[in-house]
């Protein structure tokens, strides 16, 4: 077995991987979104979902997509269930009492009044796109690990769920605009703890630069523009949080050098908040935009909210439990969620032998699957290799609620559902 690192959040950060005989497995030790299975084309596909009535049609900024156009269940090229579809067109940035929704506005007044209202907005941008607009625009390399089916929910193989609103930044300079923000829902398959969901929101910056900007300063435009990004988001984060501890870790994006990732100091760790850096030429050029320099960045709205309101699981969000949603109020910056009661964590260990085509991903898909949100997380506590070279996974399932105790038959019904499931849709052999 060999050990070695690769860039594994979906496009930054090293972290390391095991190479076994069955292949990669993920062996992740970074806290932030990462993956580094390879692609295969014959992936298990998760379908059923049973903690959510089939929603047969949503609306998207007044475009009506029907589920069949989304979700395909005979299609192996298309990986969507039906709990996603139903996220689809909620768009919580636009709500104006949401934590996400205030913090959105919150950005918003620190660029309006930083930037004499120079940035323009956008926030109902279809996350149905292209992948040329997700991954070819923004330079991401044909055998990228973000563009595997392991990573990313496809509709088929040129139409993806937007994995980050990166995706349209060069529509968006093709068509003239160099200052803008993109807010947005941004999907991916992932793992399952408190600061990882599925579908999560991300604000998207974008500034374009001419010399007659740099000429003044003398200095190189690339690091002009570098030092304009981390002064312009270490402003937004003191506008934000007043004092907060935070630093700077130099990190790795294919549209983006040099790109940095911004970490808060939160809950006792350290956790990363937004990736950004300055464009690269061959973006703004293939967008007809010669001569300049620009720079990038994508918030992750969801982990800054946690900070900001001190909302401890990121499953909150998307609660309609009146007793979190009327914690906040429209423009109430300063206000502390203040946890309703805890319900008693109940946690399930499953053991079995992978497959070759095993991913921690596809399990954490058929766990959310059949529990939905009532999953906090899932966590590899022991895995080895035997003389025959079978490998055995042991997997903690922590189940809570957030909004009520759960009883004992609920979670052994639960449990037995994931060990069929499992079995049945990722070829495995339980223990
Ligand atoms: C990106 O998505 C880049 N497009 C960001 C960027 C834009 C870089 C422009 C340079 C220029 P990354 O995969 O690191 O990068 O995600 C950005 C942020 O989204 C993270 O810092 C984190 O705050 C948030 N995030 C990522 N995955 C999740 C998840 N599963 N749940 C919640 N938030 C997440
Ligand atoms: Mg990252």
């Amino acid at each position: 077995m060999t050990i070695f690192s690769v860039h594994s959040t979906i496009f930054s950060r090293a972290s390391v991987v095991l190479l076994s005989s069955n292949g990669f497995k993920r062996f992740s030790f970074a806290s932030s979104f990462s993956s580094t299975a390879v692609y295969s084309p014959r992936l298990p596909k998760v379908k059923k979902q049973r903690r959510y009535p089939i929603v047969s049609a949503v609306d998207i900024g007044g475009v009506t997509i029907a589920r069949n156009d989304v979700v395909k269940d005979d299609d192996p090229t298309n990986n969507v269930p039906d709990s996603i579809f139903s996220k689809l067109g909620m768009q919580l940035h636009r709500r104006n009492k949401h934590p996400i929704g205030i913090l959105k506005s919150a950005i918003y007044n620190y660029f309006d009044s930083n930037y004499a209202k120079k940035f323009e907005k956008f926030e109902d941008l279809s996350p149905i796109v292209t992948t040329k607009q997700n991954f070819d625009d923004v330079l991401v390399p044909a055998d990228h690990v973000s563009r595997s089916l392991n990573d990313t929910y496809y509709v088929d193989p040129q139409t993806v769920l937007r994995c980050h609103t990166s995706a349209h930044q060069a529509e968006l300079l093709r068509k003239g605009h160099s200052r803008f923000l993109v807010t947005g829902d941004v999907y991916r398959r992932d793992s399952i703890d408190s600061t990882h969901y599925p579908v999560f929101h991300q604000m998207e910056g974008f500034c374009v630069f001419s010399p007659e900007d740099w000429n003044d300063s003398g200095m190189d435009p690339t690091l002009y523009a570098a030092e304009d990004l981390k002064k312009c988001l270490e402003g937004l984060a003191r506008h934000l949080f007043g004092s907060v501890e935070m630093r700077w870790v130099d990190t790795y994006f294919p549209f983006t050098n040099p790109s940095f990732e911004l970490e808060i100091y939160f809950k006792e760790d350290w956790l990363e908040v937004l990736g950004c850096g300055v464009t690269e030429q061959v973006i703004l050029k293939q967008s007809g935009l010669e001569n300049k320099v620009a720079w990038a960045f994508g918030l992750g709205l969801e982990r800054l909210a946690m900070v900001l309101f001190d909302i401890p699981d990121i499953r909150l969000f998307w609660s309609s439990d009146e007793r979190f949603t009327s914690q906040f109020g429209k423009g109430e910056l300063g206000v502390k969620f203040k946890p309703y009661s805890k319900y008693p964590p109940c946690y399930k260990d499953i053991s079995f032998w992978i497959s070759d085509a095993f991913t921690e991903n596809n399990f954490c898909e058929v766990v959310r699957g059949i529990a939905g949100d009532l999953v906090e997380e899932v966590k590899l506590i022991d895995q080895f290799t035997n003389k025959k070279g079978m490998t055995s996974h042991c997997y903690r399932i922590v189940f809570r609620s957030m909004e009520r105790s759960l009883t004992d038959e609920e979670v052994n019904d639960l449990q037995s559902k994931v060990r069929v499931e499992v079995e049945k849709k990722l070829n495995v052999e339980l223990r």
